[in-house]
């Protein structure tokens, strides 16, 4: 299944120079379990199950078997949605063995987010487990096949055994083609779905190794959800696989919980989002009982990490800090590892690859040199559109993805980010698109206009704020009443506005158009 391609010259020029080179993610696997060095080593970790490289290569090839008993061909679409456990691993490694493609959903993800993911990837089937931490995935999986025609099953992914069947052989995966569906953060409503191939991927996640350190005496772990590009790739679980390294799971990223997965593996790298760095840091420098000292890196992304805040976590937690900023369309900017630490602690770093082209623009599209500005860019392993081209105005004719982010440049060329345009909040890492929050807010019937803006938080970066106008002035809508509307209009918990604010009417731009920048300032005011 072919993708939206690089143009032929940037194609040629990345398999030229080596950056492309070729491989599947199934051809990664296989050879880390006919690789003796690794064949033996623990791939994957969670609390109740251990896989070595051969063990989970040899299942992955009987549940790809029972997957295609079921019905999955080459090229379906597949919606998994499972929380941190070592059945992630199989399931979507079996997937890649037989061709079909994995569309990465999030657990939090609700019927609100993923009828419009499982429509516009035209899934056919839905992997989950039948329930988690007290939550009905198998019913979600029904309400999703009830609306969406192509969902015609579901696989339970806690009895993966129960499909174990006689290995197969399979076709080879074209490296140059569509591996799977990761989500976009998005700003607007419309699901956006970003196509990766197998050879743009792997090259970051080989990129990532190198810029992280990451070797065969890698234990990472991953506490965020693991479908995230984060804990995904940058170097995440696929860089610690590529390097025959042990991907260690827990479904909590509380400290009780990953501490003891740390003491227990011998944890050496993981990452976090800004506010469980604050928790994982304020709970170390208050004095724990678990040993953390395997732990040699901890990288912070997804949102701006205070500097503040930056400051505090290698001391307390006596690692070296990495500051990551990426975007699952693309382009991923590390700190280096050996950064003076001024650089480490107030960037969030530079593009890891030297065919990364970055620009900063105006409004206007006009170049504003260091900034600040629009940032966008385009590279060896950032799309040149969505899945089936949606949203094309997020990028630029000749190929330049918009990013949104507001950045601006060091004299040495570090990234550091300002902002956004403002039609997005970053909630901790999990990005809210006020575009889709007001399309619900608009549906409750005691609401005639809703805007949705980002107030600033000292935990979270940012919170989500709900302007309002009532349809009735005496009988406003309030907070417990708006949040209960939008959960059980089926979007996942962290979109639900944290401040309802009832007002006559908004402030407009010369142009007429509702001003989003005044609505902020009011509420900094
Ligand atoms: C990561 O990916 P997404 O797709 O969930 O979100 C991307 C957006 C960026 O455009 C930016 O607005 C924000 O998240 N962001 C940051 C940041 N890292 C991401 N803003 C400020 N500082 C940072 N360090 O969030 C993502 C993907 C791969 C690696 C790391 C994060």
């Amino acid at each position: 299944m072919l993708v939206s391609p690089w143009p032929p010259e940037l194609e040629a020029k990345y398999r030229a120079d080596g950056l492309w080179v070729g491989e599947t993610f199934d051809d990664v696997l296989r050879s880390r379990a006919d690789d003796p060095a690794s064949a033996d080593h623990t791939a994957v970790v969670d609390i109740h199950r251990r896989l070595t490289y051969v063990e989970l290569n040899d299942r992955v090839s009987r549940i790809a078997a029972g997957f295609v008993e079921l019905g999955i061909a080459p090229d379906d679409r597949v919606l998994v949605q499972i929380p941190n456990r070592v059945c992630y691993v199989e399931a979507v490694f079996a997937l890649f063995r037989l061709r079909a493609i994995p569309v990465f959903t999030l657990p939090a993800h609700r019927a609100g987010e993923l009828v419009g993911i499982a429509r516009a990837a035209g899934a056919t089937a839905i992997i989950s487990p039948r329930e988690d931490a007290g939550f009905d995935y198998r019913g979600l999986a029904d309400t999703i096949a009830a609306q969406v025609d192509s969902v015609t099953r579901w696989i339970d992914a806690d009895d993966l055994d129960a499909l174990l069947a006689q290995p197969l052989e399979h076709d080879r995966a074209n490296p140059a083609e569509l591996a799977f569906l990761q989500l976009s953060g998005g700003s607007t409503g419309i699901p956006k779905l970003i196509p990766r191939t197998h050879d743009d991927y792997l090259y970051s996640v080989r990129r990532s190794n190198e810029l992280c350190g990451v070797t065969a005496d890698t234990v990472y772990l991953a506490t965020l959800p693991v479908a995230h590009n984060f804990p995904m790739s940058s170097p995440g679980i696929l860089g610690a696989m590529c390097a025959g390294g042990t991907i260690a799971l827990t479904a909590s990223p509380a400290p009780s919980v990953a501490w003891e997965m740390v003491a227990r593996e011998g944890v050496t790298m993981t990452g976090l989002v800004p506010p469980l760095a604050r928790l994982w840091t304020e709970t170390a420098e208050a004095g724990t009982s678990f040993d953390l000292s395997s732990l040699d890196v901890i990288q912070v992304g997804g949102a701006r990490c205070p500097d503040e805040l930056a400051r505090r976590i290698g001391p307390a937690l006596g690692v070296r800090l990495q500051q990551v900023f990426g975007m699952a369309e693309g382009l991923v900017c590390y700190t280096r590892l050996d950064d003076p630490i001024d650089v480490i602690t107030t960037t969030q770093g530079r593009p890891m690859s030297a065919d990364d082209q970055v620009r900063l623009v105006d409004e206007d599209g006009v170049d504003v040199g260091a900034g600040p500005g629009f940032l966008e860019t385009q590279g060896p392993y950032t799309i040149r559109s969505y899945w089936l081209d949606a949203s094309p105005s997020s990028f630029a004719t000749d190929g330049w993805y918009r990013t949104g982010d507001v950045v601006e440049l060091t004299a040495e060329g570090n990234i550091v980010v300002r902002g956004r345009g403002g039609d997005r909040v970053n909630r901790g890492g999990e990005k809210v698109s006020a575009e889709q929050l007001e399309e619900q807010l608009l549906t409750h019937p005691a609401v005639r206009d809703a805007i949705v803006v980002a107030v600033a938080d000292p935990y979270l970066g940012e919170r989500t704020c709900a302007y309002l106008i009532a349809d009735d002035a005496d009988n406003p809508p309030n907070l417990a009443g708006i949040r209960r509307f939008v959960r059980e209009n089926g979007l996942a918990e962290w979109k639900l506005p944290d401040i309802v604010k009832i007002i006559d009417e908004f402030p407009e731009t010369g142009v007429g158009k509702v001003s989003r920048k005044k609505l902020r300032e009011i509420l900094a005011g």
